[in-house]
């Protein structure tokens, strides 16, 4: 059957006409890559089938939420049960004790967690939190990471490394943005020159430990150690960002990992089964400021409802049932990156690979990537031609270059291998393309 997105362009041209671009999150519109989305009727295990009749092994997953694979049998069970006891009450249920447990079992540095309905809310409140306990104003944030689109946040660096931010979007306040800075990740010496100066301003550092909003990129040996230590060092706290991390890297996130223990944390994704939850948590000292504990308000109609609980305690559940579940779904990640790794190699193509756990991301770019600057002289028209020809062959990866891969539970030795295959073909017509420029 030769691929085709025919009803999809009819679905995407109707979507603009009463929804900005076409979708309701920018990444999804194809526009870093061109090209029609393809529209998806649904979901099951690794694979996902468009409105056109096509099927692909996915390796977006939602963006990280289906470790285990779409529509897992007994999370969906569970699902329909909450589903008959209602939606949303509005009110308290063990359901929300049960998962705050887990959660701060699975990560010690949580002592209390709040639940929200996304990570950019979470990361939004946790910057509130964290301004209130230090009573300083000052965020700082590194290039390439993303923690959700609120104004503190969606800030780029000023002229000089460690200048205030300038707004990254229309509509954000320069009297918001001036108080958040941004300085390069992997960047030990930009990062305690900025302490030296204006340490004693710093509420709070937030980073994605394992960053996977600019692609996949690794934090170097002792990197985080320094960024902890220089927050001690100086009375800012460590805000953990593992939205995408969380329960994902490892069952404890990347600070279980590389074994570091922030003042505060943002998760989501995983711990939301797919559907719609953020949380924040940390030090009890500091969490206890929350409303209605403290005085820092924070609040929200379906925060913690039922069904989004129910389908995260489900997820955690299958998920520590299996002992080697990490070491598992970790060693398919592998085996996914060395094929394609090998079959780059095949065409003469150095690339980048770069796994963390289930979390895995490729650069077409020959030269090592440690930060965003580095991740940008990547060939993204490259990048284009390898995603187009792996859509082609039913292969749904991150529409950019500078997202991550997600692999979950069910996908299979025969997912692989065809994925494998069909890179080879991909990079043929990266080498084609590559040979007319
Ligand atoms: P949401 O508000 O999209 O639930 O979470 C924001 C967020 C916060 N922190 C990290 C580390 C994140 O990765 C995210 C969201 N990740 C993107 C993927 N690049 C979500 C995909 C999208 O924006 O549609």
């Amino acid at each position: 059957m030769t691929f085709k997105l025919d009803k999809a362009a009819q679905a995407f041209a109707e979507a603009k006409r009463y929804i900005p671009g076409g979708v309701n999150s920018p990444v999804r519109s194809f526009r870093g890559v061109g090209g029609t989305p393809p529209f998806i009727a649904r979901a099951n295990g690794s694979h996902i089938f468009d409105i056109d009749g096509n099927e692909y092994i996915d390796y977006v997953g939602s963006w990280g939420p289906m470790i285990l694979g779409h529509a897992h049998p007994e999370v969906m069970a569970e699902l329909r049960n909450a589903m008959e006891r209602g939606t949303s009450y509005g009110a308290p249920t063990l359901l929300e004790t049960e998962l705050a447990r887990m959660v701060t079992q699975a990560i010690p540095s949580i002592q209390l967690v709040r639940f929200v309905n996304s990570g950019t809310e979470a990361t939004m409140s946790v910057l509130r939190l964290a301004r209130a306990y230090t009573k300083r104003n000052k965020i700082v944030k590194f290039a390439g990471c993303y923690h959700g689109h609120h104004d503190s946040l969606l800030v780029k660096a000023g002229s000089g490394a460690t200048t205030l931010g300038v707004p990254d979007s229309p509509g954000v306040p320069e009297s918001i943005a001036t108080n958040t800075i941004t300085v390069e990740y992997n960047d030990v010496d930009g990062l305690t020159k900025l302490f030296e100066q204006q340490g004693q301003e710093i509420a709070a550092v937030i980073i994605e430990p394992v960053p996977g909003n600019m692609g996949l990129v690794l934090p170097q040996p002792g990197y985080l150690d320094k960024v902890r230590a220089l927050t001690e060092t100086y009375g800012a706290l460590l805000i953990f960002d593992e939205v995408m991390s969380g329960f994902r890297v490892a069952y404890g996130g990347a600070q279980e990992a590389y074994n570091i223990t922030p003042d505060l944390t943002c998760l989501g994704k995983v711990i939301g089964g797919g559907l719609p939850v953020g949380a924040y948590g940390g030090r009890r000292d500091i969490m206890e400021l929350i409303a209605p504990a403290g005085p820092v308000y924070q609040a929200g109609t379906l925060s913690g409802n039922p069904l989004a609980m129910t389908a995260g305690i489900a997820t955690l559940q299958l998920v520590t049932q299996d002992a080697d579940f990490y070491e598992k779904i970790t060693a398919k990640t592998t085996a996914l990156c060395d094929g394609i790794q090998a079959k780059a190699k095949e065409f003469g193509f150095n690339y980048q690979f770069h796994q963390a756990g289930s979390m895995f991301g490729m650069f077409f770019s020959d030269k090592p990537v440690y930060d965003y600057e580095s991740a940008k002289l990547s060939n993204a028209a490259a990048f284009n031609v390898y995603f187009h020809a792996m859509l082609e062959q039913g292969i749904y990866l991150a529409p950019s270059q500078f997202e991550a891969g997600f692999m979950s539970a069910a996908h299979t030795q025969e997912d692989i291998n065809a994925t494998i295959y069909a890179s080879g073909k991909a990079f043929k017509k990266v080498a084609e393309y590559l040979a007319k420029k």
